[in-house]
């Protein structure tokens, strides 16, 4: 890999900033007019000719001097400082694969106009080391030995002087802390073997099997240990991790210190995942959480969270699940006791967006998590795509630089430097709540895994990789060089590593044996141990209770329509808000949609169950329906009804989200995860953008039971109606969600009235069991006059998974029994009265989709035994909706054949003009009584 800082720029986009700049430096952003100052006062003696060096491709332009040369040697001085402040890390030692360290121009003495003179002359500035005088050549040896090291620091793009001159002081003033004693030593040393010496056992004892080495990238599992140790100076209680592929079993074995002798069970041929339930995963996906003491007395929980293979996907679980863990722990106000840590593989890290969205949610009030310290496995290369392939920054941590987080990229062979970054980003985690980076320049030994050959792609490199030394080889012999370490010692601390490795091994092949001789037995409890794996009660379609009492309506109802005295509401949300819902109180309806999820918030909250609801927009609502923070019209303060219910009252969190569906409904969850006994709510602007989450409903909300044995009681909102707003705000494609549904994973419902929405909410709290819940929710519904509920839907009902026609038709006269689902229901029921149809027609609605309540529905059905047809009517296309999902099962179950009335398929979701719409409506609603 070329990794000379003129071949990584990007030339062309380099040259075009820079003409810009010359023209007119306002017209570019202040990183660029920072970068172009910098540039210029180090091109002080202009090339020859004035024309760019002949350089490698994506060179920066080597042009037009700045007249620095003639400057003062004063100016020279604090050119020289700021250019290695903010260019030294170009010229860092980082690769260790690398034989020379690259060679920055702009730092060189030519270039920045220093004569051999000059260097013995005594200069100062005052901007570096408190102006002390010193000769230069000395100066310039210390800025090269502080910023063109094995230490690579970004942070000059830091805005705040403030933050910035933090890390300034912290990386000019880090010889003190460089220095390291024997003990430490050691430690590093047997950290490495052991890191090492896990591979290779399972390299030579499991050939064949993938388990995507760490070798290469050990320089990692210092830097975890670092972090560890960092915990009980700083605070901090609990880790919660999450990381991909690379390494993930030496982390576990060696971080997490998951038993061996589990590793080695699952590694076994005939092994069957007794401790988890469902399908299971991988060895290499599975989560573990284990408690560990940096020190006597001082534990730390650490969670890894499972992952699946989608790169990056689980960063927004992670981000989600510590935050849950901080409102456990109270640590809500400065959250600095969990601690956030993603591990990243290089090309991951730059290559999926997901990455920028977490980035963006780390300040912001419903989702931060107090800073997350991001490292990043930088083995320079991506299964088999090299760095220029791969992106078009020079560094892979490039999009770090959208919230100004610090970035160490560091020489992953000089562990000591590892360390030390280490060490500096948890401070500067705790210190600045803020995230931080740790890029560990390393190298992949074999290839993407133990299976993939990587000389067919890369044979120059995979040869040098080849004859490359163990890092314990090169880190032993250099703390032995300094006497801090005896051979003998390095020699027993590999051996006793390989023994318990031996043992380890012994141990569960004995096992093995004894169990292939005995009879089969239950799922051994100790397998479980430390496993993230949480049994549950079974689906059921029992009946829950989910009514509220009067009293309870009225408290709810009181709370709803108070504001403080003084507090000025704009007289348009009075009336809606107030006045009109103390109506329908004292009528006893009719409670429309809104109405019907706040008393259904508003019931848990004081039953102690906090709510979570976190969306686009999801304050207010899409469609200006929910309203649940009141603002004053004159000072804008905000007044959250729900929160002022009673003194024993739980809290309702309600977040408008940034725009981001992945990132925000992976956070949340990840938040449902690790708080079970909240309700968590996601809500999708409209249920079409939730596409854009899918790799989070796939991965994660459908399957981590199945995989992981993880529950989630996770409420996603999806609006979802056809009412003419075309292709994009039509459809939350729930034959999408339907295809996902085996094993009663999760629920999924498709509500018509707001008591059945009431109901739907609170049983997912007063269940036994946690079970997604996915709710297509209404749009034009929500103001229907027809879609109300009335006070004793609330007070003495409960959520039923199917409705059976509520005009009570006289079943004998039935000759027609039409099944439906969502909103299409009052178009159907509309078309009966206008059209006199009467008893004739029965209008089922299906309300929970899945898990199907199969007896119910035969129940609901058998007395119209008089039907000659019975219909399944949606809005959607026939290829879309739940006719695929529902066809042979509604067959099945009623032993007779259904016919479709509903859109013909189509490509796009919805027609886009109003009057196709129209049209289409009026057929497929016709259709379902004629055909
Ligand atoms: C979203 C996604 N796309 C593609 C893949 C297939 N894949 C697995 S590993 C890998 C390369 C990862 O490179 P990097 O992030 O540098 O990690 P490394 O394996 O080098 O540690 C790819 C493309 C995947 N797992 N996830
Ligand atoms: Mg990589």
């Amino acid at each position: 890999m070329n990794s000379s800082f003129t071949a990584r720029w990007n030339e062309a986009l380099i040259d075009d900033n820079y003409e810009l700049w010359r023209k007119d430096p306002q017209s570019v952003g202040a990183d660029w007019t920072a970068f172009f100052e910098g540039f210029e006062l180090g091109c002080a003696n202009p090339p020859k000719n004035g024309a760019a060096p002949a350089a490698e491709p994506a060179a920066p332009p080597m042009s037009a001097g700045t007249g620095i040369a003639n400057s003062s040697l004063e100016t020279r001085v604090e050119a020289l400082v700021y250019f290695f402040r903010t260019l030294g890390h170009f010229e860092a030692k980082l690769d260790p694969l690398a034989e020379t360290g690259p060679n920055v121009p702009a730092l060189s003495n030519e270039e920045l106009g220093f004569s051999a003179e000059d260097l013995d002359k005594t200069v100062s500035s005052r901007f570096f080391r408190d102006g002390k005088s010193m000769k230069l050549r000395d100066m310039i040896a210390e800025l090269r030995g502080i910023y063109c090291d094995t230490i690579g620091a970004e942070f000059m793009h830091i805005q705040n002087p403030m933050i910035r001159n933090w890390v300034l002081e912290k990386l000019e003033n880090r010889s003190d802390w460089a220095k390291r004693d024997a003990p430490i030593q050691k430690d590093i040393l047997r950290k490495l073997v052991k890191a090492e010496e896990f591979e290779r056992f399972l390299h030579t004892k499991y050939q064949g099997n993938k388990r995507f080495s760490l070798e290469g990238g050990e320089g990692l599992m210092v830097a975890l240990e670092a972090v560890l140790k960092n915990c009980p100076k700083h605070g901090i209680k609990e880790i919660v991790m999450g990381m991909a592929h690379r390494g993930r079993l030496n982390v576990l074995a060696n971080f997490l210190h998951k038993p061996l002798t589990l590793i080695f069970n699952e590694f076994s041929e005939n092994y069957v995942p007794k401790s988890v339930g469902g399908s299971g995963d991988v060895k290499y996906h599975l989560g573990y959480q284990s408690v560990r003491h940096p020190e006597d007395g001082y534990d730390v929980g650490i969670h890894l969270a499972a992952n699946p293979s989608h790169l990056e996907a689980v960063d927004p679980v992670v981000q989600g699940k510590a935050r849950a863990r901080q409102r456990v722990l109270g640590d809500t106000a400065e959250r600095k006791q969990v601690l956030p840590l993603l591990v990243h593989g290089d090309a991951a890290f730059i290559g999926q967006g997901v990455v920028a969205e977490v980035f963006n949610l780390s300040q912001l009030p419903g989702y931060s998590t107090g800073g997350t310290v991001h490292i990043v496995v930088n083995n320079q290369i991506g299964f088999t795509t090299l760095p220029k392939d791969s992106r078009s920054s020079h560094y892979c941590t490039d999009i770090a630089k959208m919230v100004e987080a610090p970035i160490f990229h560091v020489n992953g062979e000089d562990p000591l430097a590892v360390l030390q970054v280490a060490e500096f980003a948890t401070e500067f985690r705790q210190t600045f709540g803020r995230d931080v980076v740790i890029d560990i320049y390393c190298y992949r030994r074999h290839g993407h895994n133990e299976l993939d050959e990587p000389t067919f792609t890369q044979p120059t490199l995979y040869k040098s990789i080849g004859a490359h030394r163990l890092l314990s080889e090169i880190f032993a012999d250099e703390i032995v060089a300094l006497g801090e370490v005896t051979s003998a010692e390095v020699a027993q601390i590999k051996s006793d590593t390989l023994a318990e490795l031996e043992t380890a091994l012994a141990e569960v092949k004995a096992k093995q044996k004894e169990e292939s001789e005995k009879a089969p037995v239950a799922a051994e409890k100790k397998e479980l141990a430390g496993s993230t794996a949480i049994f549950q009660a079974p689906y059921s379609h029992e009946p829950i209770n989910t009514a509220i009492s009067a009293a309870t309506l009225e408290q709810i109802v009181n709370a709803l329509t108070t504001v403080p005295d003084g507090f000025r509401v704009l007289p348009k949300l009075k009336r809606i808000l107030i006045e009109r819902r103390k109506k329908v109180w004292q009528d006893g309806g009719p409670y429309d949609w809104a109405f019907g999820e706040a008393l259904a918030f508003g019931s848990l909250l004081l039953e102690g169950t906090p709510v979570r609801l976190s969306g686009q927009d999801s304050r207010r609502g899409t469609f200006s329906h929910r309203l649940s923070v009141m603002y004053d019209e004159q000072t804008r303060d905000r007044y959250i009804p729900l929160n002022h219910l009673g003194p024993d009252q739980a809290k309702f969190c309600v977040y408008n989200s940034p725009l981001s569906e992945y990132a925000v409904l992976g956070f949340d969850y990840g938040y449902s995860m690790d708080y079970p006994s909240m309700l968590c709510l996601w809500e999708a602007q409209f249920g079409d953008f939730v596409n854009g989450a899918q790799i989070i409903i796939d991965q994660f909300i459908s399957s981590a039971e199945s995989k992981w044995q993880r529950p989630s009681s996770i409420v996603m909102l999806l609006p979802h109606g056809y009412e003419g707003q075309g292709p994009e705000h039509s459809s939350a494609r729930m034959e999408r969600m339907l295809q996902l549904c085996a094993e009663e994973n999760m629920q999924v419902c498709n509500i018509t009235t707001p008591a059945q929405y009431f109901h739907a909410l609170r049983r997912q709290i007063h269940n036994e069991y946690r079970k997604p819940l996915v709710i297509m929710t209404p749009k034009s519904l929500l103001r229907l006059e027809a879609a109300v509920s009335k006070a004793e839907d609330f007070t003495n009902s409960r959520f039923y998974e199917i409705l059976d026609d509520p005009s009570k038709p006289d079943a004998k006269k039935v000759e027609r029994v039409i099944l439906c689902s969502g909103k299409v229901y009052y178009d159907l029921e509309a078309y009966r009265a206008a059209n006199n149809i009467g008893d004739k027609v029965a209008i089922v609605r299906i309300e929970q989709l899945y898990p199907l309540h199969e007896e119910k529905l035969k129940r609901i059905v058998a007395p119209y035994k008089k039907a000659k047809s019975v219909i399944w009517c949606q809005e959607e296309p026939q290829n879309m909706g739940s006719w695929f999902f529902l066809a042979y099962r509604l067959a099945d179950i009623l032993s007779t054949t259904i016919k479709y009335a509903g859109r013909r398929p189509a490509a796009s979701p919805a027609a886009g003009s109003t009057a196709m719409h129209k049209q289409q409506q009026a057929a497929l609603v016709k259709d379902a009584f004629t055909l």
